[in-house]
């Protein structure tokens, strides 16, 4: 059994009636059985892994209106910050996929494609998706999302996919967050919106999308990926763990690995990484 402690850190103020209200409107069968939210909190995916030793059944989603200790990838040996302040929307679901551990990060895909999915048909914001899963209005960060893993004897545990969207953000607040190359939902409509509702309807696309991934891997979407990436047929810059490399991103493959030509025409395939640079070619 958990320590409560720990389960419910103590800077974490719940939302029982938020909760109530998220699950009155949305309409999933799996992901969302079970809404837990926060006024605030350090991390949902913190939370979300203390609950993983308990909760069996996958689909459990922790909502936060605040984050004091957000993080985003690890960067060496330490995750990067993600600036969480109120008014964005900061969420991680638990899942527990029968995929093999190296397939695990294309959750991380699917859960771009789902944003950036609802931003251009819900509220018609004309996003698109940065390898690998950074989603961009104009070249800002408007949402990132981070898939942790957790295996035993080689096969998955589960996987916990961290979403955090820039809903009602201003722009002096993204300023003082030190992250004025972001933008937010509010800054490109002109309007507040109900977190409620980009909540439910991201859990709504992701459902369906993960229903797709689990029945038949990337490969069914693979081109709506292809089709929402910025970069492809780009010249690129790319930091890897222990490189730096330029060529043209030339495709995606079925495990959402990177395909890069280089300029001695030799191909590379990065499985992780950051696109640091591009320019069309
Ligand atoms: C990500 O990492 O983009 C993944 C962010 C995932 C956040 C969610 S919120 C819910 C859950 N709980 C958590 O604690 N985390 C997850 P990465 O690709 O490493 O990008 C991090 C970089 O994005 C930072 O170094 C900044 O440059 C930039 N950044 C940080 N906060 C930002 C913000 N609010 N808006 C735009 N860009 C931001």
């Amino acid at each position: 059994m958990n320590n409560p402690q720990t389960r419910f850190p103590s800077n974490s103020t719940e939302d029982p009636t938020w909760a109530q209200a998220i699950k009155h409107r949305l309409a999933t069968s799996v992901i969302g059985h079970k809404i837990l939210c926060y006024t605030r909190t350090s991390s949902t995916s913190d939370i979300a892994k203390d609950l993983a030793g308990t909760e069996n059944k996958e689909g459990v989603v922790i909502i936060a209106r605040e984050q004091t200790q957000g993080r985003g990838r690890l960067h060496g040996d330490h995750p990067r910050k993600w600036y969480s302040p109120p008014g964005g929307l900061y969420a991680s679901i638990l899942l527990r996929p029968t995929i093999s551990p190296n397939q695990a990060p294309c959750l991380s895909l699917v859960c771009a494609i789902a944003v950036t999915n609802v931003l251009l048909k819900q509220y018609n914001i004309s996003a698109g998706i940065k390898w690998p899963n950074d989603v961009l209005i104009n070249d800002k960060k408007i949402c990132g999302v981070l898939a942790e893993g957790s295996t035993r004897n080689e096969s998955l545990r589960y996987v916990i996919v961290g979403i955090g969207i820039n809903v009602n953000v201003t722009s002096q607040s993204l300023r003082k967050g030190a992250q004025s190359s972001g933008t937010s939902m509010l800054i490109e409509l002109g309007t507040e919106l109900s977190i409620t509702e980009v909540i439910c309807h991201v859990l709504e696309e992701f459902e369906k999308l993960y229903i797709e991934f689990i029945e038949h891997d990337l490969s069914k979407l693979l081109h709506s990926y292809r089709s929402l990436l910025l970069t492809l047929g780009q010249w690129i810059k790319i930091q890897t763990i222990d490189e730096t490399l330029e060529g043209i991103a030339q495709d995606i493959d079925s495990n959402g690995s990177l395909i890069l030509q280089l300029a001695d025409n030799s191909v590379r395939q990065i499985y992780s990484g950051e696109v640091i640079m591009s320019k069309r070619i």
